[in-house]
């Protein structure tokens, strides 16, 4: 039916059939392509039960009773007007102005970026989150947004969810048309781990304005303003809000960390409002920020600056809550909170609890309290089903004030150190952690500076090694690259710059540079990494602007995920148990291929290994026998 189709198809009989009339015109491949979808999910349902999920193999399974996730139901009429609305009509500055006018605590829901990037190891797909986003939409229209995109979400959409970040992204933004949604943006570094060169940054930020992030986390991982001033600059451009934010380490009220005072706050506060900021971010990433130095902090900012606050914390040591408090009584403009289920710990305060906290002062959030109720359920019967990646800590820790780890590293690095087989000595590493920060000067800790911290802790704590050894001319050490690159000056300069000595030994006599290194980096070749990137594709395939924003952040984990994507199709669409589990004879599940176009898949049964080493794979495909070979690599 297709060939026909296409020969008579007008355009067709003139000649001027290119691959792109493929891509325009859907209607003729409308059956071969859904058919060939459906065959690709079968594949990846067979591949998956019989070999496993990479990621969750040897991990802790969902309890088999557990719970499916239901969304709450709520009509499909407009949602009432948000956030999303005054951007949309009025622009950045009236979004600040409006902050500042009005009364109420403003809240960010966090759940769909940082709350699951901190108790999950970023694993929460888009499915979970686009079933639930319409009650967002009509059930909280208060919310001053939902971070739900960017910081290390970008990544791990790629490379580890098999799915499209930009698409989560569209999503998102079409199902909640009356809240602004949040992005966390590294500046320079992007949402990668090093700096760009100030056209990738520049082009990845127009696009992700486009593709529908209204407010831009921006911060420095040094909180080197020069650094910031790129992102920050293309954000303004892109008519979205630009939220400039300052990282909060150390400690305001120990005079023994007088490097990072309040006069230091305050003047990289003032550049920040300089540069152009629509609203002061406070990033607490790692929880440091204790009630009456929040207190103490955001009373200044707010009298010296007069930008909007927004302040963003983690629970690990379990009184975050008292901070948020005593940042509302100080007059913060917004806070950041996780949907109940998915709160404390590393994750950021209880937003269920923050409500009732301030019901019925003049603080009042507006919030419906039985709303929050109800999708905290479900992000709890979702939470289940991410058993695999669940991090196990069961308590609060006062340790967090001595190592000083974000909330999104911590799990993290604790999974590394258990690959290295220094899960019986993470105390160990913690204290070396916080060791390496003096080391280092006392600097910043937030992705990619933290990631360097605990490349040289774990590799300090598994030789064997003393900070006074590593500072010791005379002993040779074998630096992680992560940690050369940082004394090179590639993340840019810390305040009052690197310790000289140190930087010295670990360069071996290479030289450093203190330029900003987007200045000093030549512009990238769009239009030939463009063309290597459409190289990728095969006939019929198109990289578009989108891919090609996430070729430029890592083009070796793009076109990872597009081959996989060639052979398994959008997994995106598949329930999150059978994404990571497969299934079992006799289970059914419906799939969604295309918007509206759902396949009903019946596993029958899972044929014996043939003498290639290939299994069969028996289904029924909307009630018709299917069947699919599959390498068994067990
Ligand atoms: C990953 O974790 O590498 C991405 C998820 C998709 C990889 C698929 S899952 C089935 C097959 N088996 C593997 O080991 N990799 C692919
Ligand atoms: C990130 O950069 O991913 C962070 O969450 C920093 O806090
Ligand atoms: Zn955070």
């Amino acid at each position: 039916a297709f060939v026909e189709n296409l020969l008579k198809h007008p355009t067709f009989l003139n000649y001027s059939y290119t691959t792109k009339f493929i891509d325009t015109t859907p209607e003729l491949f409308h059956f071969s392509q859904r058919r060939d979808r459906a065959t690709k999910i079968l594949t990846y349902i067979a591949d998956i039960t019989v070999n496993g999920h990479p990621e969750t193999a040897g991990r802790p399974k969902p309890p088999a009773e557990a719970r499916a996730p239901k969304p709450p139901v709520v009509s499909h009429g407009e949602p009432a007007p948000g956030t999303r609305q005054l951007l949309e009509e009025k622009g950045a500055q009236a979004v600040a102005d409006w902050m500042l006018a009005q009364k109420q605590l403003l809240i960010t829901d966090t759940t769909m970026r940082d709350g699951h990037q901190s108790l999950l190891a970023t694993r929460m797909r888009s499915h979970d989150m686009i079933r639930v986003a319409p009650a967002y939409a009509q059930m909280l229209p208060q919310l001053f947004s939902v971070e739900c995109w960017g910081g290390a979400t970008f990544d791990v959409a790629y490379r580890f969810l098999q799915e499209c970040p930009w698409q989560r992204l569209r999503d998102l933004r079409a199902a909640m048309p009356n809240l602004m949604t949040q992005m966390l943006l590294r500046a320079s570094n992007g949402v990668g781990y090093t700096n760009y060169p100030d056209n990738v940054v520049q082009t990845f930020v127009a696009q992700a304005a486009k593709s529908g992030v209204d407010v831009f986390r921006v911060f420095d991982s040094l909180n080197w303003v020069e650094n910031m001033r790129v992102a920050m600059d293309a954000v303004i451009e892109s008519g979205k809000v630009c939220e400039a934010a300052i990282c909060y380490t150390g400690d305001l009220n120990d005079p023994d960390r007088s490097k990072y005072d309040l006069k230091y706050y305050v003047a990289m506060a003032q550049e920040l409002k300089a540069a152009g900021a629509h609203i002061l971010g406070v990033k607490d990433m790692a929880g440091l920020l204790k009630a009456p130095a929040a207190y103490t902090l955001i009373r200044t900012l707010k009298e010296e600056v007069g930008l909007p606050v927004h302040f963003h914390t983690h629970d690990t040591s379990g009184v975050a809550a008292a901070s948020i408090l005593a940042a509302s009584a100080a007059g913060v403009d917004a806070v950041d909170a996780a949907m109940d289920s998915f709160s404390g710990n590393t994750s950021q305060p209880c937003l269920g609890s923050i409500v009732e906290a301030v019901a019925r002062t003049e603080r009042d959030t507006g919030l419906d309290i039985e709303a929050i109720r109800q999708l905290s359920d479900y992000w709890e019967a979702v939470r289940t089903q991410y058993t695999a990646f669940e991090a196990g800590l069961k308590a609060p820790a006062s340790e967090v004030y001595l190592h000083e780890m974000p909330g999104g590293q911590f799990t993290n690095l604790k999974a590394q150190a258990r690959s290295m087989g220094l899960e019986e000595r993470w105390h160990e590493v913690a204290h070396m952690y916080a060791e390496v920060n003096r080391m280092f000067g006392d600097i910043v800790k937030v992705t990619p500076s933290s990631k360097v911290v605990g490349d040289m802790a774990l590799m300090m704590v598994a030789q064997n090694l003393t900070r006074e050894q590593v500072e010791d001319p005379a002993i040779d050490v074998a630096f992680p690259e992560s940690v050369v690159d940082m004394m090179r000056g590639n993340l840019g300069q810390p305040p009052g710059g690197w310790p000289k000595a140190l930087q010295a030994k670990i360069l071996k006599g290479e030289p450093a540079t203190t330029e900003r290194p987007g200045a000093v980096m030549p512009p990238a070749d769009l239009d030939k990494l463009r063309a290597d990137a459409q190289k990728l594709a095969r006939e019929g395939e198109t990289i578009d602007d989108e891919d090609f924003n996430g070729y430029l952040m890592y083009p070796k984990v793009f076109s990872d995920y597009f081959n996989r994507h060639r052979e398994y199709g959008p997994v995106r669409t598949l329930p999150t148990p059978v994404y990571f589990y497969g299934m079992e004879p006799g289970q059914e599940s419906s799939v969604e291929i295309d918007p509206g176009k759902t396949i009903e898949v019946r596993l029958q049964a899972v044929g014996e290994t043939n003498d290639q080493g290939d299994v069969r794979v028996f289904f029924e495909l909307n009630g018709q026998p299917r069947t699919v070979r599959v390498p068994n690599r067990k």
